[in-house]
C-alpha cells in the first residue's frame, strides 16, 4: 500500500516513534512532511516513551495519536500499555504501527526470530487488536479494517497495524547527513587497534556488523567481542556487569547515540559504581543510522557533561581521527571509569555484511575467553 494512502486511511496527524528499516516508507514520509515537529512528529528515546508521550497528546487534545516501532520495541511498550493505556486503567486510545521483523517464513537475522514469532501474540496479550498489512493487501480492505478500528478507538481501546516486509511502499527520498568527518566504521577500526586483546561489548545495529568485518579483515578472532545484536540500549549495562565481575580486565563498550539515549539511566548506574576498568564510547552520528538515518535528539545533548554528572571520572569528545587516537591512548592508560564521545558522520557502506557466526557461537567463544 502506498504510504500516502495508508496515512490518509488511518486519518492521523500526530506520530511518535522509534524508527525501523521495515517502516522506511513511513519514516521518510514523516521526515519529508513534518521533519521533527512538536505538533506532528516526535522521535522518542524508546518505545515506552513513545506511548507515554502519545498518551499525553491524547489527554491534552482528545485526539488519537499514532505510535510507530519495530517489533523489537514491543517489550518496551508493555508496561505503559498494560498500566496506562488499558481500559481497566485510563482507556487511552492509540494506533500502533509495528514493523514485523522475523515474521515466520520470512528470512531474517537471529535476534528477530523469536521476537517475530511472538509479535502478534504479545499484541493480543496486551489487549491490542491487530491487522497484518501485507504487500498484497487491497486498499479497500484496509479502509474496512480502519472503520472497525475506529469503533474500538472510540471505546478507549488500542489497535495495531503490523507491517509485513515490503507492505508499505512509496518512500520519498530523504537525505540524512551532518557535517562530521569521521565514519563510524573507521572510528571502530581505530578503537580495535588500541583495545588489543581487551573484550569489547558492541551495540545493536551496524556498529556490530562493522566490528565483525574489521576482525575478519584483520584475521583476528571474534572471541574478544560481544555483539549486542538485539536488546538495543543495553550494551553499556552488559559491559558494566562484565567489568564489575572481572576487575582485572579492561572492558570497552562501543555504544550508539540512539542506544545510549534509549536507556540513559544505565549511565547513572555505571557512574555510581565507577568500575575503573570500563571505557564507555558513544559513537554519536546524531541518528538511528542503522535503520535509515532518522535523527535522534543527540545533536542537542551534551554527553560529556552527562557522563561527568553521572560520576564518570574522565569524559571527553572528539571529532577527528587524530583527536581520537590521542584520547584512546590516554584513556587506555588511565585506570578510571572513562567516557568518550565520537562525533561521526551519518553513513555506512552499502555492501556491509552481517556476522556469519551465530549469537550462540559468539557467546561461547567470548565466555571461554573471558574465563581464561
Ligand atoms: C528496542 C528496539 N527498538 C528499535 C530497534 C531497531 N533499531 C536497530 S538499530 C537502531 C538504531 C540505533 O541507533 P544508534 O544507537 O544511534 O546507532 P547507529 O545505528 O546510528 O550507529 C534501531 C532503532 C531495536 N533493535 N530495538
Amino acid at each position: 500500500m502506498k504510504i500516502e494512502k495508508f496515512i490518509e486511511t488511518i486519518g492521523a496527524d500526530y506520530f511518535v516513534g522509534v524508527p525501523d528499516s521495515q517502516l522506511k516508507a513511513l519514516c521518510n514520509y514523516l521526515m519529508d512532511k513534518y521533519g521533527i515537529d512538536p505538533g506532528h512528529h516526535i522521535v522518542a528515546a524508546n518505545e515506552g516513551n513513545c506511548v507515554a508521550t502519545a498518551a499525553g497528546y491524547h489527554l491534552a487534545t482528545g485526539k488519537v495519536p499514532v505510535v510507530y516501532l519495530q517489533n523489537s520495541g514491543e517489550g518496551n511498550i508493555i508496561n505503559p500499555v498494560a498500566s496506562l493505556l488499558n481500559e481497566k486503567v485510563y482507556g487511552i486510545p492509540m494506533i500502533f504501527i509495528v514493523g514485523w521483523r522475523g515474521e515466520p517464513g520470512v528470512h531474517d537475522e537471529p535476534q528477530h526470530i523469536y521476537q517475530g514469532e511472538v509479535t502478534l501474540k504479545l499484541l493480543e496479550d496486551m489487549g491490542i487488536d491487530s491487522f497484518v498489512l501485507r504487500s498484497e493487501t487491497a486498499d479497500d480492505e484496509v479502509e474496512g479494517v480502519m472503520a472497525s478500528f475506529r469503533e474500538k478507538l472510540q471505546a478507549g481501546k488500542d489497535v495495531a497495524f503490523v507491517i509485513s516486509k515490503g507492505a508499505l511502499t512509496g518512500a520519498p527520498e530523504v537525505e540524512y547527513k551532518n557535517d562530521y568527518l569521521m565514519t563510524r566504521e573507521e572510528a571502530i577500526r581505530h578503537i580495535v587497534e588500541v583495545s588489543g586483546e581487551d573484550p569489547i561489548v558492541c551495540t545493536t545495529g551496524k556498529a556490530s556488523r562493522e566490528l565483525f568485518e574489521i576482525r575478519e579483515a584483520n584475521n583476528q578472532s571474534h572471541k574478544y567481542d560481544f555483539l549486542t545484536v538485539g536488546s538495543m540500549g543495553h550494551s553499556s549495562s552488559i559491559a558494566l556487569g562484565i567489568a564489575l565481575s572481572k576487575p582485572n580486565k579492561r572492558i570497552w563498550c562501543i555504544d550508539g547515540d540512539g542506544a545510549a539515549l534509549m536507556h540513559m539511566g544505565a549511565m547513572a548506574v555505571i557512574g555510581a559504581n565507577k568500575p575503573k576498568n570500563l571505557i564507555h564510547i558513544v559513537i554519536n552520528n546524531e541518528a538511528h543510522e542503522s535503520v535509515g538515518g532518522v535523527p535522534t535528539v543527540a545533536g542537542q545533548v551534551n554527553f560529556v557533561d552527562i557522563a561527568k554528572a553521572c560520576g564518570y571520572q574522565y569524559a571527553a569528545a572528539v571529532s577527528t581521527y587524530s583527536e581520537l587516537d590521542d584520547e584512546l591512548q590516554k584513556i587506555k592508560e588511565t585506570n578510571q571509569l572513562c567516557f568518550l564521545e565520537l562525533k561521526c558522520s551519518k553513513e555506512s557502506r552499502t555492501d556491509l555484511g552481517r556476522p556469519t557466526n551465530s549469537p550462540l557461537a559468539n557467546k561461547q567463544i567470548f565466555t571461554e575467553n573471558m574465563r581464561l
